[in-house]
């Protein structure tokens, strides 16, 4: 029980140092255009250095795509062709690779639509 707790204690303090959240209204580092389309993003790898506030712009060549950083608990919706664009900031808190992903399903090779982010 008490090693359960260390664990939880541990996942929700990594949680924390990940997520998108308390940039103070500072301007981003970096903006990065990334394009998703049946099935994989571009770019597939995005190197930030460690302390980066980044702002990603999400569009789709497609269908309804969603972008997904599991360790930082961002998940949103990508539009379809022409519908606009969306948005989101994250901070490189930790150094680390760091798995993005499809969170719509979007046909046969969704599973494929990953990427990474590496923080140095
Ligand atoms: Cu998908």
């Amino acid at each position: 029980m008490v090693v359960l707790m260390k664990l939880l204690t541990v996942t929700l303090l990594g949680y924390a140092l990940l997520a998108a959240q308390g940039d103070g209204g500072r301007k981003p580092d970096r903006v990065i255009s990334i394009a998703a389309e049946r099935f994989a993003f571009n770019p597939s790898k995005i190197t930030l250095k460690q302390g980066d506030l980044v702002e990603f712009v999400l569009t789709s060549d497609d269908t309804d795509h969603g972008f997904r950083i599991p360790s930082a608990g961002i998940d949103l919706a990508i539009p379809p062709q022409s519908r606009g664009e969306a948005r989101v900031r994250f901070i490189a808190k930790e150094k680390g690779e760091f798995a993005f992903e499809c969170s719509r399903p979007c046909g046969a090779g969704h599973n494929l639509m990953r990427g990474i982010i590496e923080v140095k």
